[in-house]
């Protein structure tokens, strides 16, 4: 990366708070603020990442100021030639990235996706089977106060649990084929938040057709792993799936759904709009067909490849500190840390707490099986995307498994925070986010 390089980055980061500030100086404040954060922390949180310069600045232009409802060729308002033109230039390229027949660019979120895609597949009371949330599963999934759990009846299936297992805490499909059995669900759903693991969608596929089920999968966590070949993929397995953009995929905030099905896609279009969205976010589908273009790229997928092996390293560094990481390790992006081996009473809220005053960001997690509620927990959940599209390897992973070791040990000891907050800071600095991105 070159010098002009980091200059283009930051005459364009310094260039667009000066035009917010001339019109609103507080809010501009409160960007550069975050983006100082972004720069000088190091971000472990699974779920997040660092879009491109160029993916931010097109979801920042003009695009926004459009009406859109309806799709390429077929819109409600005029004046939609250039957005029909993008929107489907992020089809394309999406189903290029997924090898698959359809993709609607329109969620503005995966929980929005999600609900579409459930009312694609099913009716209001139909049972669908889903991983229970406490084992790595997530809220549009069956949660008792979302819709899915709202409107529709979730059945869940389970993990191993059998420290002897040599798949203990990971998908235990003979009970995910005695559930189905059981419970003859319309739709079976696999992909996760909190799962190590590689998801074999072909089994899953198996197990829908011998129930006559439809499988979904959502790819949210592992669709950049995806989209580079570094995780099967569902196609063709899966009937229809849903992802998150802005995870591993790197791209705006936003959701996807794919299908090769003819029939379903026109059930996702017309659930998506009109049935829970209105016009959509076209300066955001705008920043996902850049973001998708970059996906495209050779440099992706070298940039995956990276993502698994630095959340491998990461792993076993933490074991090598005295660390549990639930199943043994990591096949993706992400790892859960049980922290009780290391201290039965430590928990992921204070950990987390100590973690992010030096400068490390983490969210608490439950682990599997987990007795402690989901605001205190057993674990912390690590990822590696956002790491790794700033340049750090294997080497930087070793020294974060230490700095983590020494903070939790000392029980945030304040002199030790503020020690690491130091060594944190300097690492960043000699990995600076501008001179990544560009
Ligand atoms: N909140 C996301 C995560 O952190 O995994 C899931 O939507």
């Amino acid at each position: 990366m070159t010098t002009q390089a980091t200059n283009t980055a930051q005459t364009i980061d310094s260039a667009v708070l000066d035009v917010i500030a001339r019109t609103d100086p507080s809010v501009a404040e409160i960007i550069r603020l975050e983006m100082d954060r972004q720069e000088h922390t190091i971000e472990l949180i699974a779920s997040e990442n660092h879009a491109s310069p160029a993916t931010m600045l097109a979801g920042g232009t003009c695009m926004t100021n459009k009406y859109a409802e309806g799709y390429p060729g077929r819109r409600y308002y005029g004046g939609c030639a250039h957005h029909d033109t993008v929107e489907q230039l992020a089809r394309d390229r999406a189903q290029e990235m997924f090898g698959c027949k359809f993709v609607n660019v329109q969620p503005h979120s995966g929980a929005q996706a999600n609900t579409a895609a459930f009312m694609a597949m099913m009716e209001p009371g139909d049972t669908f089977l889903s991983l229970v949330l406490k084992d790595g599963g997530h809220l549009s999934h069956g949660m008792f106060l979302n819709f899915s759990g709202i409107f529709y009846k979730p059945v869940h299936y389970a993990l191993h649990y059998d420290k002897d297992h040599p798949q203990h805490e990971q998908i235990d499909y003979d009970s995910v084929l005695a559930a189905a059995k059981e419970h003859k669900p319309k739709m079976i759903l696999c992909g996760y938040s909190a799962y190590p693991r590689v998801i074999d969608f072909a089994k899953f596929r198996e197990i829908a057709d011998e129930v006559g089920a439809t499988l979904m999968a959502d790819i949210a966590h592992i669709s950049g792993l995806v989209a580079a070949g570094v995780h099967p993929s569902p196609f063709p397995h899966a009937h229809i799936v849903t992802t998150t953009t802005h995870k591993s995929l790197r791209g705006p905030r936003g959701g996807l759904i794919m299908t090769n099905d003819e029939d379903l896609n026109k059930l996702i279009n017309r659930n998506v709009f009109p049935g829970v969205q209105g016009g959509p976010l076209m300066h955001i589908i705008t920043a996902k067909a850049v973001a998708f273009g970059e996906a495209l790229t050779p440099e992706f997928k070298l940039y995956q490849q990276q993502v698994v092996k630095n959340a491998q390293a990461l792993a076993a560094a933490m074991i090598d500190n005295g660390f549990r990481i639930t199943s043994g390790g990591t096949d993706n992006h992400l790892m859960l840390v049980d922290l009780t081996v290391k201290d039965a009473d430590l928990t992921g809220k204070e950990a987390e707490k100590w973690l992010e005053a030096a400068g490390i960001i983490t969210n608490k997690n439950g682990i599997p099986d987990d007795p402690r509620s989901p605001m205190i927990t057993s674990g912390l959940r690590l990822g590696t995307p956002a790491t790794t599209t700033r340049g750090f390897g294997e080497t930087e992973m070793k020294q974060i498994a230490d700095w983590i070791d020494r903070v939790i040990v000392s029980k945030g000891d304040e002199a030790m925070i503020s020690q690491v907050r130091s060594e944190v800071r300097a690492m960043c600095v000699k990995h600076p986010l501008t001179h990544a991105l560009v």
